[in-house]
């Protein structure tokens, strides 16, 4: 008899105890649904970490990129061409894609110029004696030929060669 009594009163605590478990784990619910809003309330803060994100995500984007471009770093190359009836001192000239290129055209004999059609560029008719140059970006690869325009001193011989690699 008493057996059973206890029995009774154990079966009946441990479905109290899951009941009470159960009515407890349906408690905090409704409360973390009302901590929701108030986080939703605190919005400005969470979009000063989404800026702070787009600026990160903007840093990383510019790396690759930077990498990707090795060879455009600008550099100045200045050459100095010395011209005479009919020839151009030296008659190769070699640079780098990207490359500002100066060159001064110093004029040791005769009426001359220097002109490069493959960038649209020459200079001034000069005298003995007299300099002139040409600035331009070398951004097209390949080889232009560089002469004098003056009366046939380029089928003369005054004529060189630019390389751009
Ligand atoms: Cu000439």
């Amino acid at each position: 008899m008493n057996k059973r009594n206890i029995i009774i009163a154990v079966v009946v605590l441990a479905v109290a105890g899951v009941a009470y478990y159960a009515f407890q784990g349906e408690t905090p619910t409704p409360a973390g649904n009302q901590i929701e809003p108030v986080n939703i309330a605190g919005m400005p803060v969470p979009t000063d970490g989404e800026s702070v994100n787009e600026k990160v995500v903007n840093a990383s984007a510019q790396a690759p990129v930077s990498s990707d471009e090795p060879m455009p770093v600008p550099a100045k190359k200045e050459f100095t061409v010395s011209g005479q009836s009919f020839s151009f001192s030296p008659s190769t000239i070699t640079v780098n894609r990207g490359d500002k290129v100066k060159i001064v055209f110093k004029d040791q004999g005769g009426f001359h110029d220097l002109r490069i059609d493959g960038y649209n560029t020459g200079t001034q008719r000069i005298n003995t004696g007299g300099e002139a140059f040409v600035e331009f970006t070398a951004d097209r690869v390949g080889s232009f030929e560089y002469y004098c325009s003056v009366g046939s001193h380029r089928a003369s011989g005054m004529h060189g060669t630019l390389i751009v690699q």
